[in-house]
C-alpha cells in the first residue's frame, strides 16, 4: 500500500508555489534552486570535513581577523560561483567579504540581492558539531542595472525571502518566502530535498528551554541577569545552548523556547550580524509564529548602516521575547524579584 504522504522535492514545491503567482516568471524558483544546489555542494563537503585534509585552517584571517577556515572559504567560494552567472542577482554580501560583491560585467545582472553567511559556527566544524549556511533575499531598490550597497543595506522587513541550511545529522534547508515556514531534508541517495516541515510553526505551549551562552554572565545588564535567574529559577527552565547558531535557531524553531545574544558591557551590540544571521532569522521566527528583537525594538524594522553591523537578538517564542523585553526594560513584575 503506498503511503498517503507524497515525495515532494524542493524543485516540485517552489513551482506549485510559484505557480500561485501568474505574474512570476521563475525569477524566485531558479535563485532558490540554484542556493539549494550550492546547499548540496556544501553539505558534501563539510560532511566528509573529518574524511579529507580540508580541515584546519586556510591560514589565514577574514575582514572581522576570526581565524579563517578553509570550509567557510569554500562554502563562500561556492554560494558565489552559484549565484554570479545566473542573471538573477544584482549583487551579493558576504560575512567573509568586507565589501558587497558586484555581479561581474562578463554576467548579467538581476533583480535580486543575496546576503548571506556562507558557513555560520565555522569554529565547530573540526568539533563535528552542527554548522550552516544562513541567506537572505532582498529586491534590489535602486535604479541602476546592477546592485549597490545601498541594495544591500535593506532592513529586514523588506526582505523577499530568508532561510537557512543546517549540516547535522541530516542536511536540512528551511526557507521562508512570506507565506510560511517549510523545512525540505536532503535524501542524499537521489540528490533531492525533500518536503520533510511544511508550514512549520513554532508550538505553543513552547518548551522550557533557554539558550545563551551564560559564561558571559557577569558581562551582562542586571536586568539581564535578572532574566536569566529568573527563567532557570523561578521559571524552571532547562538550558541548551550549542553554539552555533543555526543549530539553535532551529531548535528554537521546533521545540520553542527563547534563544538570546545579549549586549555586553564592552560589545553593545553583541556579536551577531544583523544582515546575514538576525534579519534572515527573525523572518523565519515571525513566519513561524514567533518573535525577534534586539531587546528593545524588532530585529526587522532596523534600517542597517554597514554590511556587517552586529545586533543583540532574543528570538523566539513570542510571550518568552516579550517577558525578556519587559525584563529588560525594567516593567515586568518579575524584574523585582
Ligand atoms: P559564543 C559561531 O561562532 C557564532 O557565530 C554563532 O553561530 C553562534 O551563535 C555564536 O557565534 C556563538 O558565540 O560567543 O557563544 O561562542
Amino acid at each position: 500500500m503506498l503511503q498517503e504522504s507524497h515525495v515532494v522535492t524542493i524543485s516540485r514545491f517552489l513551482i506549485d508555489e510559484e505557480r500561485k503567482y501568474p505574474e512570476a516568471k521563475g525569477a524566485f524558483t531558479g535563485l532558490l534552486s540554484d542556493i539549494a544546489l550550492a546547499a548540496k555542494v556544501i553539505g558534501r563537503e563539510v560532511n566528509k570535513a573529518g574524511l579529507v585534509d580540508i580541515l584546519g585552517g586556510a591560514g589565514q584571517e577574514n575582514v572581522h581577523g576570526e581565524y579563517q577556515q578553509k570550509l567557510d572559504v569554500f562554502a563562500d567560494q561556492v554560494m558565489y560561483r552559484a549565484l554570479d552567472h545566473t542573471g538573477l542577482v544584482a549583487c551579493m554580501a558576504s560575512e567573509e567579504h568586507e565589501h558587497f560583491i558586484p555581479i561581474p560585467e562578463k554576467f548579467p545582472a538581476g533583480d535580486y540581492v543575496v546576503l548571506f553567511d556562507p558557513l555560520d559556527g565555522s569554529s565547530n566544524i573540526d568539533l563535528n558539531v552542527s554548522i550552516g549556511t544562513i541567506f537572505s533575499i532582498h529586491r534590489k531598490c535602486t535604479d541602476g542595472e546592477r546592485g549597490t550597497l545601498e541594495d544591500c543595506l535593506q532592513p529586514g522587513c523588506r526582505q523577499v525571502a530568508s532561510g537557512y541550511v543546517l549540516y547535522g545529522s541530516s542536511t536540512m534547508l528551511v526557507y521562508t518566502s512570506g507565506t510560511g515556514v517549510h523545512g525540505f531534508t536532503l535524501d542524499p541517495s537521489i540528490g533531492e530535498f525533500i518536503l520533510s516541515h511544511p508550514d512549520m510553526r513554532i508550538p505553543n505551549p513552547p518548551k522550557k528551554v533557554y539558550s545563551v551562552n551564560e559564561a558571559y554572565f557577569t558581562r551582562w545588564s542586571e536586568e539581564q541577569q535578572k532574566l536569566v535567574s529568573h527563567l532557570k529559577n523561578e521559571g524552571g527552565f532547562g538550558s541548551r545552548y550549542i553554539g552555533s547558531m543555526v543549530a539553535d535557531v532551529h531548535r528554537t524553531l521546533l521545540q520553542g523556547g527563547l534563544f538570546m545574544y545579549p549586549p555586553e558591557r564592552s560589545r553593545p551590540d553583541g556579536k551577531l550580524r544583523l544582515l546575514y544571521e538576525a534579519a534572515p532569522m527573525a523572518f523565519i521566527i515571525e513566519q513561524a509564529g514567533g518573535r525577534a528583537s534586539t531587546g528593545t525594538q524588532n530585529i526587522r524594522d532596523i534600517q542597517p548602516t554597514e554590511l556587517h553591523q552586529r545586533v543583540p537578538i532574543y528570538l523566539g517564542s513570542r510571550e518568552l521575547v516579550e517577558l525578556a523585553e519587559e525584563m529588560l526594560a525594567n516593567t515586568s513584575p518579575m524584574s523585582s524579584s
